[in-house]
């Protein structure tokens, strides 16, 4: 009798303790945050047909896409730096490639770190902080130790055997930032770096369904060498991809300022040809991840976390495609500073774009708020929350984005209709776009006096967001080991 009661409490706490547990899970939903490199809004679900990204548009049927997220540097190491810390370049300091935000804020809590202070198992696989992309492939790059307890680094055939055979249509340029790419007729999906990616991911997915996690997925394409499976090339017919053309004297209605990430300008002197097949490669880059990132997902809905899983699915900054005359980023045109950005999980509206402005800032304290953790006090942005539940919520925070050029900065803001930008606080010019009619900011409306009580509005909102010009950090020496060894 006494044995049946002791089994009869031990069946009665564990029922208990399995209820408890799985209200602690119900409370600690598990974040997948897929990363994307280079990749701009060229998207099915963005408004391009032409691109073949079925996987992404799934992902933002069953979540919120936002039309309208700004980074805040538009360049890798900046841009992730800002959006894993929370925090604004001008704080990080990181404008460089080489700078380690731990350099100068060695305390701060990134986003990962935050879930592993709260009971998190956190790890990444592939590019999630700075990596040079393809040079540092396998590697763990310019990497956090302190933000995860597992990281994985794969490196695929684009990386240990295709090198050698792709064509660069810009041989002064190394592949990291040429115009470069190669269509492989042999090659798997899972033969390829990012394919490798998806391959962990899943694997970490399996390995840790049961417990809370935070896994952060960072692929490497759509970023130049544009190398990818042949099949995925087979979906851009060459004929349907366009370059456009500057008009004649178009450089002499901006500031130099605006123009000079791409030398020679236009198009890295690149010929039309040249271009477009690079535009081709881009694309079929593209929909290459778009299927890996399909993979991940469906791992996600098979093992039965969906329910109890917010996906946040970015890319580090955007990407031009010779409008402008210019590729790739560096600039504060809205094709380099506009991000793919989407929520999906518990509690977030199915389906519905949000046509408000965001920040990248914002990832932080929206996640953290998703989860019921505390976020840290400083932190720039806010939580979408709010757009999450409502798309269309009543919202009024513009997106800034920022530059840095030899020795002056370029500033930018974006409102619903404008953008605005600085160039060395105005001394070496500044630039005005209305994008109710210029949505491709071709007319530089800056100098119309017109537009006088406009510009006024904007430069008051620039100057507060940076009242004060900041140096960037410079790397030290033995930084990296000092990372490792701090953990
Ligand atoms: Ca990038």
């Amino acid at each position: 009798m006494i044995t049946k009661l002791i089994h009869l409490g031990a069946i009665i706490l564990g029922t208990v303790g399995f209820a408890l547990s799985s209200q602690a899970a119900a409370a600690k939903p598990n974040v997948l945050f897929i990363a994307v490199d280079d990749m701009n809004n060229d998207l099915g679900c963005y408004g391009t047909p032409l691109v073949k990204s079925p996987n992404i548009d799934k992902l933002a049927a069953r979540g919120v896409r936002f039309e309208r997220a700004y980074c805040q540097f538009p360049l890798c190491s900046p841009s992730r730096s800002s959006i894993m810390t929370g925090l604004r370049p001008d704080t990080t300091k990181v404008f460089n490639l080489q700078y380690h935000f731990r350099q100068g804020l060695p305390e701060v809590v990134t986003i990962p770190q935050l879930f592993m202070q709260n009971g998190y198992y956190a790890a990444r696989v592939g590019k999630i902080y700075h990596y040079g992309n393809p040079g540092d492939i396998g590697t763990s790059g310019l990497d956090d130790p302190a933000s995860w307890q597992e990281v994985v680094n794969p490196a695929g055939v684009d990386k240990t055997a295709l090198e050698p055979d792709i064509t660069n249509f810009t041989p002064q340029r190394g592949l990291g930032s040429a115009m470069s790419f190669l269509s492989d007729a042999k090659g798997r999906d899972e033969d390829h770096t990012d394919g490798k990616v998806a391959t962990e991911a899943i694997r970490l997915l399996e390995k840790h369904k049961g417990e809370p996690f935070f896994l952060a997925v960072g692929f490497y394409k759509p970023h130049t060498p544009y190398v990818a499976p042949k099949k995925y090339f087979d979906l851009y017919p060459l004929e349907k991809i366009d370059v456009p053309a500057m008009p004649t004297g178009y450089e002499k209605t901006v500031p130099s300022g605006a123009l000079t990430s791409t030398k020679p300008w236009p198009n890295f002197g690149t010929t039309v040809e040249q271009a477009r097949l690079s535009k081709q490669a881009y694309y079929a880059a593209i929909s290459f991840v778009d299927a890996q990132i399909g993979r991940v997902v469906d791992a996600l809905d098979r093992l039965g976390l969906r329910d109890n899983t917010i996906i946040v699915f970015w890319s580090d900054h955007g990407y031009s495609l010779g409008t402008h005359g210019l590729w790739m980023k560096q600039n504060l045109f809205e094709d380099a500073a506009r991000v793919p950005m989407i929520f999906a999980g518990p509690g977030i509206k199915a389906g519905t774009p949000s046509p408000r402005i965001v920040e990248f800032v914002d990832v932080y304290p929206t996640l953290a708020d998703l989860a019921g953790l505390k976020a840290p006090a400083n932190l720039a942005g806010a939580s979408l929350r709010p757009l999450l539940v409502k798309p269309d919520a009543a919202w009024n925070r513009p997106a800034f984005t920022q530059v840095e050029r030899g020795g002056f900065p370029g500033r930018s803001v974006r409102t619903p209709r404008w953008r605005y930008t600085e160039w060395d606080e105005g001394k070496q010019g500044t630039e005005l776009y209305d994008h109710d009619a210029d949505p491709i900011e071709m007319k530089n409306l800056a100098a119309d006096p017109k537009q006088a009580a406009v510009i006024a509005e904007l430069k008051a909102l620039v100057a507060k967001n940076w009242p004060e010009r900041v140096a960037g950090g410079q790397a030290e020496a033995g930084g990296k080991k000092k990372r490792a060894k701090a953990k």
